[in-house]
C-alpha cells in the first residue's frame, strides 16, 4: 500500500534547468525585473539576467570547466547569485551551493569533497573563503569575487570577456545540476546529487499549488545556497517571471523596510522568523498590506503563531514540507485551500507516492477511511527525489531503498483526505532556525577537548519553542569544566548556527550494544522533564 498524491500527474519536459526556465522567454517578459537588490533597489532585468547567465557560462568554459566538473558558490542572497548559479549550470557544470555562515574548515571540507574546481563568493566572505581554497589547492584566479577585489577576477571581469555560451549537450534525466550538502538521517553533510530533472521536476510539482504569478514581487531573505531558497524562490520566481527581492541576511527593521518599500507580495520564511511577525511591535509601524501570502518550512509552524500572523498581516499563510534529497519540496498547504489546518503540511505535491512505516515493526500503518493514521517514518517517491548521495553508497543504501522510496526519518501522519502532519524526528539531524546542525560533527569536536570522555548532541527545546543544540558531556576524572566552558569551546570552532547552546553533564552516554549513541534515550529523559 502506500497513499498518492490527490493532484493530477504533471508532466514533467526532458530539459536542462537553463532550457527549462529560460528556452523560450516571450519578448514582453525581457523588461521586467528579475531581480531587485532590496538595500538599493538596483533591478536586474530578465533580458539582462539571461545575457549574464551565458557571459557566466561562457567565460567558465573559456576558463577550462568541463561538463560535469564542480563549481563552488559561496555568497549571500544578492542578484549576482542568480546569474553564475544558472551561469554555472548553463556551462554544464555541477554547482555546489556553499552556507555563507561556514568557517574556512567547513568550506575547505566541501571543496574537497565534490572536488570543486572554481569558487565564487563576496568580499565580505573573502577572508575565509580563500583560506579554504588556499587548503585544497584552488588557484587565486580560480576564485572569483562577485563585487570585486584585489588579485580575483570579478564577474565584471568574466562579462567583459564576452566569451560565448558554450554548446553543450547532456541528458538532463542523469546529468547532476547541484550539489548542496546535507546530513541526511545520520552522520556528517554528504554531497545531495540531484540532476537537471529533479530541478525541473520540482518546480512542475510545486507550481500548480504556489500560487506565483508574474506580477509578484517575492521577497528572498531564506538563503538561495540552500534547497529551500534555491527552488521554491530562485528556480520557481524566474519560471512564473515574477521578481525576486533579495536581501542578504535576515534582521527585522531591514525586512520590514524592504518588504513595505518594494511592496513585496510573496513574502518566504522560515518559523523563526513568525514569531517576529506575530509579536513584534515594530510590525505595526510599517505598511505591509501588499502582502497577500506567507509561505513557512524548513522547521515545523505552530498552528496559533501562524494564524496569529495572518490575522495581524491580513494574509494567507501556508506551510511546506521537504528535504534537500527531494530537490526539496514533497508536502505543501496549497495556495487555494483555506481549510487545511496550518500545523499540517498539506497534501503530497503531484507525482509523489508516500507511505507511513512504524519504525519499530517496518510494517506500514493502516490509512483509515476516516480520521487520522497512526504515525511512521514518511517515506517519498518521485522524480523529485535524488540520485543519492555523492561517494557515499552505503549512506544512500541507508536513505533510498531499492523501491526508490526515499526515508525521510522524519515521522508523520495521514489523515483521509491525504493531508500529512509531522509530528516528530527520529534522524539525528538538529535544525536551528531552519539551518542543518549535524550532531555528529559537534560530538566529534567535543571529544577534542582534553577533559571531555564522551558527548553527545541532540536537540531540545528553548523557552520560545525554537529546537537549539545541546551536549551531553562526560568529562574525564578531575575536570573541573563548566557549562561555560564547552559552549565556548565550540562557539570558538564552529559557525554560529552550529553554536551548543545547552549543556548538561552526565556519567555515561547512552548506547547501543554496537555503540550508536541511543538519542531517543537521551530524548525521553529531557522530555520527562519539561
Ligand atoms: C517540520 O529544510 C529543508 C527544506 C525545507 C523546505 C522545503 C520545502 C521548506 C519549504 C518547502 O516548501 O531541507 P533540509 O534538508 O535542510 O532539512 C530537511 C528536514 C526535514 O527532514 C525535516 O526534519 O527539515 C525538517 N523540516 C520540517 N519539519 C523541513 N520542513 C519542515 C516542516 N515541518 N514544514
Amino acid at each position: 500500500m502506500s497513499f498518492k498524491s490527490p493532484f493530477p500527474d504533471v508532466e514533467i519536459p526532458n530539459l536542462s534547468v537553463y532550457d527549462f526556465l529560460f528556452g523560450q522567454v516571450d519578448p514582453a517578459d525581457g523588461d521586467r525585473p528579475a531581480l531587485i537588490d532590496g538595500a538599493s533597489g538596483a533591478v536586474t532585468t530578465y533580458q539582462s539576467l539571461i545575457a549574464q547567465i551565458n557571459g557566466v557560462a561562457g567565460a567558465l568554459t573559456a576558463r577550462g570547466l568541463a561538463v560535469g566538473e564542480v563549481v563552488g558558490l559561496h555568497s549571500p542572497n544578492v542578484p549576482a547569485f542568480a546569474s553564475v548559479f544558472h551561469g554555472i549550470l548553463r556551462a554544464g557544470g555541477v554547482a555546489t551551493t556553499i552556507n555563507a555562515l561556514y568557517t574556512a574548515e567547513d568550506i575547505a571540507k566541501q571543496l574537497t569533497d565534490s572536488k570543486a574546481k572554481f569558487l565564487f563568493t563576496v568580499s565580505p566572505l573573502l577572508p575565509q573563503a580563500k583560506d579554504a581554497a588556499a587548503r585544497v589547492g584552488i588557484p587565486v584566479e580560480n576564485v572569483i569575487v562577485l563585487d570585486g577585489a584585489d588579485g580575483h577576477p570579478s564577474l565584471k571581469d568574466l562579462l567583459a570577456e564576452g566569451a560565448p555560451a558554450p554548446e553543450v549537450s547532456f541528458d538532463p534525466a542523469t546529468q547532476l545540476a547541484v550539489l548542496p550538502y546535507s546530513s541526511g538521517t545520520t552522520g556528517r553533510p554528504k554531497g545531495v546529487m540531484l540532476t537537471h530533472r529533479n530541478l525541473v521536476a520540482n518546480v512542475c510539482q510545486i507550481n500548480p499549488r504556489m500560487g506565483i504569478g508574474a506580477d509578484d514581487k517575492l521577497l528572498a531573505v531564506l538563503p538561495f545556497f540552500h534547497i529551500y531558497g534555491m527552488t521554491v524562490l530562485l528556480n520557481a520566481a524566474l519560471y512564473n517571471r515574477a521578481s525576486l527581492v533579495t536581501m542578504p541576511k535576515f534582521d527585522l527593521v531591514e525586512f520590514l523596510k524592504i518588504v513595505s518599500g518594494q511592496k513585496c507580495t510573496y513574502v518566504f520564511i522560515a518559523p523563526p522568523v513568525a514569531v517576529a511577525l506575530a509579536k513584534h511591535p515594530l510590525v505595526d509601524d510599517y505598511d505591509l498590506s501588499s502582502v497577500h501570502s506567507i509561505f513557512s518550512g524548513a522547521a515545523p509552524l505552530d498552528q496559533e503563531l501562524g494564524k496569529a500572523v495572518a490575522n495581524r498581516l491580513g494574509c494567507r499563510v501556508r506551510q511546506g514540507y521537504g528535504m534537500s534529497e527531494m530537490s526539496p519540496v514533497s508536502h505543501a498547504i496549497p495556495f487555494d485551500r483555506d481549510d487545511i489546518a496550518l500545523d499540517s503540511v498539506g497534501p503530497s505535491i503531484a507525482n509523489m507516492e508516500c507511505k507511513l512505516v512504524d519504525p519499530a515493526t517496518g510494517e506500514e500503518v493502516a490509512y483509515p477511511a476516516e480520521g487520522v493514521s497512526e504515525p511512521g517514518e514518511l517515506w517519498c517517491k518521485g522524480p523529485n527525489i535524488m540520485a543519492g548521495y555523492l561517494g557515499n553508497d552505503e549512506a544512500t543504501a541507508e536513505t533510498l531503498d531499492a523501491d526508490g522510496y526515499l526515508h525521510t526519518g522524519d515521522i508523520a501522519t495521514v489523515d483521509s483526505e491525504g493531508v500529512v502532519t509531522i509530528v516528530d524526528r527520529m534522524k539525528e539531524l538538529i535544525k536551528y532556525k531552519g539551518y542543518q546542525v549535524p550532531p555528529a560533527e559537534l560530538e566529534a569536536l567535543l571529544l577534542t577537548h582534553p577533559q571531555i570522555a564522551d558527548a553527545a548532541v541532540i536537540g531540545v527545546l528553548d523557552d520560545e519553542g525554537e529546537e537549539v543544540p545541546k551536549a551531553f558531556v562526560v568529562r574525564q576524572q578531575g575536570a573541573d569544566l563548566d557549562e561555560a566552558a564547552v559552549i565556548a569551546f565550540v562557539a570558538e570552532r564552529v559557525s554560529p548556527h552550529k553554536k551548543v547552546r545547552k549543556v548538561e553533564f552526565i556519567d555515561l552516554v547512552p548506547k547501543s550494544a554496537a555503540g550508536k549513541i541511543l538519542r531517543k534515550d537521551l530524548r525521553a529523559s529531557e522530555a520527562g522533564r519539561s
